[in-house]
């Protein structure tokens, strides 16, 4: 499945990344949007905030002499980890120290629109050098996250690109704690570019017509692609953080967020596999071990570890290349020394059903079809996407009642994966590539090059919801739309 983006010299020259700035983002709410929603008291000057994120420069020392400025929260990339525990409000106070508008989206919570973080719910932005308060009920438990949602569009500065991101963990009341050591992983790429793409080898059959079908459509050429020269875990590229330090028998529960601006990635720890016990948060209804795992942009993984294979390994993904450049952390045992090892893993499927039920879920109340496609913008432009034909913001708004299961049909007639989101609800997978499954809660589904995924979810919670792929790049050039209550 991998993609290697090379840099086209003709886009990449001294000021790389600079050359698109100028078209700046949709900062404005759709006109005409009624908005109740804001009618509500958000203003809470007398309590001191619980929980504070400050949105400023950040230097991410990714390893000696490469230093990355950014925007981030809290002085750290990612951001300290928040903990909050279900159902307690806390008031939450933004502060924005940067020269342009910004937004934090709560990702994987069940909060009114108005607080969510996407301008286009009817969020208000942060304004430069601005601040804003609120108080958040968080819920359900689980592994969430905080995330820049601003448009970056063709400024590989903005949005996701940028370091504007941290996990949520929500706490239950009562916690088993089936581990003895948990540890938080959060992936990242930096130093973006665009670049023409190049397929290496093809693996299956899927990906010749992948090749094939990079033309086909509408007879243009595939367009620019995103690439990163560097990457991190905890920001520090593989080698230059410290180590994760377990002991022979204990069971780690790793916590993974890919918090990616583009890239779909997988992870390995060899000599080891994972116990899959939550996908985006929720937990499965049948834990499965693994031993490769695969996170779309914007997934959450918790996956418990049995630590029987004493060494120095390194944790990180099979595609050498990126595994070179960064991407993936050294696992230490007690008392063990030299070289971190690296083994590539047995070759294996993701496959969300494994860890789903056979029965089929309820029936839903109606369906609604969405074909995703790209319009390809050439060797020099960027592709536009579309879903029933049509790009943000002139795709047609779903309709949906309260109190109704809707099931989403997620068709996707291109030949790119789209890590597919849905704000403000949580949804249960419902059949995956002609499998039938139920159980398994997630927000964000990768929905691999022609392949077709449905979705079940409910309408409960009122308000403006954004539904969008989570790739920055597809999601800036038309892949979003809203869902409307009526
Ligand atoms: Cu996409």
């Amino acid at each position: 499945m991998a993609k290697k983006i090379c840099p086209r010299r003709d886009f990449l020259g001294a000021g790389a990344g600079m050359l698109f700035t100028g078209l700046g983002g949709w900062a404005k709410p759709l006109p005409g949007t009624p908005r109740p929603w804001l009618t509500a008291p958000m203003e809470f000057p007398a309590r001191p905030a619980d929980v504070t994120i400050r949105i400023g420069t950040v230097l991410v020392e990714l390893a000696p002499h490469r230093i990355i400025s950014t925007v981030g929260y809290n002085g750290s990339v990612p951001a300290p980890v928040i903990r909050l525990k279900e159902g307690k409000p806390v008031v939450v106070e933004l502060i924005n120290e940067t020269d342009v508008p910004e937004l934090v989206h709560w990702h994987g919570q069940l909060i009114p629109s108005e607080i969510d973080g996407s301008s286009e719910e009817g969020t208000p932005f942060v304004e430069p050098h601005g601040h804003r308060r609120y108080v958040l009920t968080p819920r359900p438990a689980g592994t969430r996250w905080v995330h820049t949602h601003v448009r970056a569009g063709a400024d590989l500065h903005r949005g996701m690109y940028t370091g504007q991101f941290g996990l949520v963990l929500v706490e239950p009341a009562h916690d088993p704690g089936r581990y003895d050591r948990e540890v938080l992983l959060v992936t990242h790429e930096w130093e973006a570019f665009f670049g023409a793409e190049e397929m290496e080898e093809e693996e299956d059959e899927n990906e010749k017509m992948d090749l094939n079908a990079r033309t086909s459509q509408t007879g243009k050429e595939n367009g620019l692609e995103v690439g990163y020269r560097l990457f991190s875990i905890n920001g520090k590229a593989l080698g230059y953080g410290e180590p994760v330090r377990v002991r022979k028998g204990e069971r780690v529960l790793f916590r993974i967020l890919n918090a990616s601006a583009t890239e779909n990635i997988q992870l390995a720890l060899p000599g080891h596999e994972f116990e899959i016990v939550a996908l985006d948060g929720n937990p499965v209804p049948r834990p499965r071990k693994v031993h490769v795992l695969s996170l779309g942009t914007a997934e959450r993984i918790d996956a418990l570890v049995e630590m029987n294979q004493p060494g120095v390994w390194i944790l990180g993904t099979p595609e050498d290349d990126d595994r070179r450049r960064g991407m993936g952390i050294v696992v230490e045992y007690a008392k063990e020394k030299g070289p971190p090892r690296w083994a590539p893993p047995p070759k294996e499927k993701w496959d969300y059903t494994l860890f789903g039920n056979n029965l089929p879920s309820s029936k839903p109340d109606e369906v609604i079809p969405l074909v995703f496609r790209k319009i390809p913008g050439g060797p020099k432009g960027l592709n536009r996407w579309t879903i029933n034909g049509k790009s943000f913001p002139h795709t047609e708004t779903l309709h949906v009642r309260p109190g109704r299961r809707y099931r989403l049909i997620l068709d996707n007639q291109s030949d790119d994966a789209h890590p597919v989101h849905l704000h403000r609800h949580l949804f249960e997978l419902t059949k995956v590539e002609g499998k039938n499954t139920s159980g398994v809660v997630k927000d964000t589904v990768l929905v691999r090059g022609f392949r077709q995924v449905e979705v079940d979810f409910l309408a409960d919670n009122p308000g403006p919801t954004l539904f969008h792929c989570h790739q920055q790049l597809h999601m800036d050039f038309g892949f979003m739309t809203l869902v409307n209550y009526v």
